[in-house]
């Protein structure tokens, strides 16, 4: 007899109501009750997020890392950690920032006084970066798996990501502005434009003329062109910009600004009652710039918006906004408070009739008081709204339509339900809550501390990425995941929307310097194992078919510059080689089918051994070769 047969309660049933604990209180008398409780606690946590060994997650995660400048993949609900995207920082597993293929992407999209200023202290790129917000490229107002787009606030850069192989294809820098913070992609009719906020002011031209006047300060916001990588305008706002977000008609987009005291301390900054939400009408801008409406920086075409007019108006909101988050209804963003415990709805329907005139007010339809510090919304497609409580350490669910009739002074109660998160959130995000597709599945909570939420590891504490059963009436707190500094935001993006490659293609413009130089020198790239010697530059060129290099030595004379080009000609699943050169701080991946390459200066006379650092094979230690390095006479 079934379990079900003998209590009348199926192990499901138990782990999932109240009804079930009840029944089984009954079988086992109250003695075992506050046990059963906290079982049934734990088992409900893993009902929801529990994903079986062998078995997949049903979401990708892309989460930022902040200042620590890459991009993760984590699956959702597992929550396990799948991979990480080295982006804007170094990494001593792939070789992020010393291959030759790595650098290009690197250095390339760098300003050349940047490139000035960074070959004086004998480097060529930054090393660090601050990662906080990654977005995925859109189509018809969902995710199209195509690109990550991902912001550096640290040093001004915007990257790309190619999600048909998981590695960062393009870095730019952008001119003319400080610190880019709020980036999102167009939503529709596809992406199109990046949108990219300029956080703090500068003077523009930022050439040291001016200093201490801020009222000479601006803020730009940037409009990359997604496929290819170049800025294709900018526009000068009045105040500063933080977080920005984009409509599902591609007419509008959207930033929060924070100071439009225009003040350079803390004190002026927070001065003014009211702050405001800048609007791009994205048509009448474009059609400025074709218009010649504007003023070259930096070869870059700069129209100014400072002024509400055709190009952009003002919404007033309360002091400081922050997450500027658009629903998927269409209609609604929502613009999150941080000083204020309101969240402003703005009906993105109205705006035409603010440029045409209309009061900049006269869009907002709603102004929800929800509790302290709302920093972030989140969507569940069915007309919820979840908002970070930064202060309060809470989750609140609350319905938009709700809100809608309490401002118009019906009467409702917009709050549904609020409860802790632990501790300190910032960002939230939803199942594909931030595209029409929204699911309203499971809600991920970024808190900044985690305080005494796991073992302790020093003063240094992980941050706590908590997920969130949003699927039923009530909120569920299912699981806490632990993470490295600093996420500020994901992204869940449904697992069928992605579909990266599990080898490379041989073809792969990611090595296109290496495959034009193997043609020069007459060496076949895939299957080579020759030593070019061209004056007192040297290009060695071997494959790996495990566990073996095509070359077990070559020699050079101390002084070369020699250029190591390993291709793995290996295609099968998951058959990644590495190429280790003892003593020179070498190291990279080569993934099945890729080419990656290194160049350095032998400097050191010797033996020095090179060796596959990715476990490829039963015999992967004896993966190695020689360098042999004369000296010179
Ligand atoms: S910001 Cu960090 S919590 Cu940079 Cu998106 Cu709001
Ligand atoms: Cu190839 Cu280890």
């Amino acid at each position: 007899m079934s379990e079900e047969e003998t209590t009348g309660v199926s192990r499901r049933g138990l782990f999932k109501g109240t009804a079930g604990v009840a029944a089984l209180v009954t079988v086992a008398g109250t003695g075992g009750l506050s046990m059963l409780a906290s079982a049934r606690k734990a088992h409900a946590a893993t009902a929801a997020t529990e994903v079986a060994p062998g078995q997949l997650d049903s979401y990708y995660g892309f989460w930022s890392s902040g200042q620590s400048g890459e991009v993760r993949i984590i699956g959702v609900p597992s929550m396990r950690e799948l991979m990480r995207i080295p982006v804007f920082n170094r990494c001593s597993a792939t070789g992020w920032g010393s291959t030759n293929e790595s650098l290009k992407i690197l250095t390339e999209g760098l300003l050349p006084e940047t490139k000035e200023f960074l070959a004086k202290r004998g480097r060529v790129t930054y090393d660090n970066g601050d990662l906080h917000h990654p977005h995925m490229s859109f189509t018809e107002g969902t995710y199209d798996g195509r690109y990550i787009f991902a912001n550096d606030k640290a040093n001004t850069r915007v990257a790309r990501i190619r999600c048909d192989i998981m590695k960062t294809d393009k870095i730019i820098e952008i001119p003319n502005t400080s610190d880019i913070h709020g980036l999102r992609p167009q939503k529709y009719p596809r992406t199109g434009y990046v949108f990219a906020n300029g956080e703090h002011r500068i003077p523009l031209p930022n050439d040291g003329i001016v200093l201490d006047e801020p009222e000479k300060y601006v803020s730009i916001f940037t409009a990359i062109d997604g496929d290819t990588m170049e800025i294709a305008w900018q526009v000068i706002v009045n105040g500063n910009l933080d977080n920005c977000d984009a409509d599902y008609d591609g007419l509008f987009a959207f930033s929060t600004c924070y100071n439009s005291e225009n003040g350079v301390t803390l004190a002026d900054m927070t001065a003014n009652e009211q702050d405001w939400v800048v609007v791009f009408d994205i048509k009448a801008i474009e059609a400025g710039i074709a218009a010649g409406d504007f003023k070259e920086y930096n070869g870059v075409k700069v129209l100014d918006g400072r002024k509400a007019g055709k190009y952009t108006q003002y919404i007033p909101v309360s002091n400081s906004p922050h997450g500027c988050n658009m629903a998927p209804d269409k209609r609604h963003l929502c613009i999150n408070g941080k000083l204020s415990p309101t969240v402003t709805v703005i009906d993105v329907t109205k705006l035409p009739e603010v440029f045409g005139g209309a009061e900049p007010r006269s869009a907002v339809v709603a102004e929800p008081q929800l509790g302290l510090g709302p920093l972030h919304t989140a969507f569940d497609g069915k007309g919820n709204a979840f908002t970070t409580l930064f202060l309060d350490s809470q989750m609140v669910k609350w319905n938009i339509g709700d809100a809608i009739r309490a401002y118009s002074g019906e009467d409702a109660d917009p709050i549904i339900e609020k409860i802790d998160v632990h501790y300190q959130p910032g960002h939230n995000h939803t199942t594909m809550g931030e595209t029409l597709e929204a699911d309203g599945q499971f809600l991920i909570s970024l808190n900044k501390f985690s305080k005494d939420r796991f073992l302790n590891v020093g003063p240094l504490k992980p941050e706590n990425d908590q997920v969130i059963d949003i699927s039923g009436d009530k909120m569920a707190l299912v699981h806490d995941g632990p993470t490295f500094a600093e996420p500020h935001d994901c992204i869940l993006v449904r697992a069928d929307k992605v579909n990266p490659a599990s080898i490379y293609d041989r073809g792969d413009t990611l090595w296109e310097e290496a495959r034009l130089q193997a043609e020069k020198d007459g060496v076949d790239l895939d299957w080579g194992a020759d030593v070019i010697r061209d004056g007192n530059k040297v290009r060695v060129y071997m494959h790996s078919v495990a566990p073996a290099f095509s070359l077990e030595a070559f020699e050079v004379t101390q002084g070369d510059e020699v250029t190591v080009y390993i291709t793995n000609m290996d295609d099968v699943d998951d058959l990644t080689h590495g190429f280790t050169l003892g003593n020179h701080g070498i190291a990279f991946e080569v993934g099945p089918q890729a080419t990656a390459s290194v160049t350095f200066t032998a400097d050191r006379p010797g033996v020095h051994w090179y060796y596959c650092q990715w476990f490829c094979h039963a015999l992967h230690m004896e993966m190695r070769g020689r360098m042999l390095v004369k000296p010179v006479a």
